[in-house]
């Protein structure tokens, strides 16, 4: 997609209306179906609608929404924002402080943080990676065969449940179980 300097400023008046959030460089709307879409390389908003899509939000602070079907949601540098929405979605952060999101649904989701300092959001079955430098990983309900892989730094696991005892943990400093009316830490 061409950027256009007029876009660019319609795009910043809505957001200046609105008095939330950032500008977007491009705001890109899915089908349906199954398609491939590429961001540009500042911040935009991509939802990919329902459908197996593939997206490549390239560099930028970029907000990447899955929704239905099983998505592949590559977001490129920046601090990106990306949500895997239902079905079986693989959600790549890659480099910059990122914000990895799919606790919905019971399908097994693989969520790899990359590079920089990553906040992921896991539950049932998944498969986190958060990848080097310092993550918190927040975990909903894990279930059997969960694998959480905190990579380097210092990671933090909080488990809104007891953690299960076949889950497997990998290079994780700090383990935390926060349950209706009481918490729990080790080390
Ligand atoms: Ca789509
Ligand atoms: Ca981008
Ligand atoms: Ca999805």
């Amino acid at each position: 997609m061409r950027l256009s300097s007029s876009s660019i400023a319609v795009c910043a008046t809505v957001a200046g209306l609105a008095l939330v959030g950032p500008a977007h460089a491009a705001t890109i709307t899915g089908t349906a179906a199954s398609e491939t879409l590429t961001g540009t390389p500042g911040a935009d908003l991509i939802k990919a609608g329902a459908g197996d899509d593939i997206v490549y939000a390239r560099a930028g602070a970029d907000l990447v929404r899955g929704g239905a079907g099983e998505d592949l949601l590559k977001a490129g540098r920046g601090a990106d924002h990306v949500v895997g929405g239902a079905g079986a979605d693989r959600l790549l952060g890659q480099r910059g402080n990122d914000r990895l999101d799919d606790a919905v649904g019971s399908e097994v989701d693989v969520l790899r943080g990359g590079a920089g300092a990553d906040v992921i959001y896991a539950n049932y079955r998944d498969h986190v990676l958060a990848g080097a430098d310092d993550d918190d990983i927040f975990v909903a309900y894990a279930d059997a065969e969960m694998t959480i892989d905190c990579g380097d730094g210092f990671d933090r696991v909080t488990f809104n449940e007891p953690i299960p005892g076949h889950i497997e943990l990998i290079g994780c400093e700090r383990k935390r179980i926060v349950s209706a009316g009481r918490s729990a830490s080790s080390h």
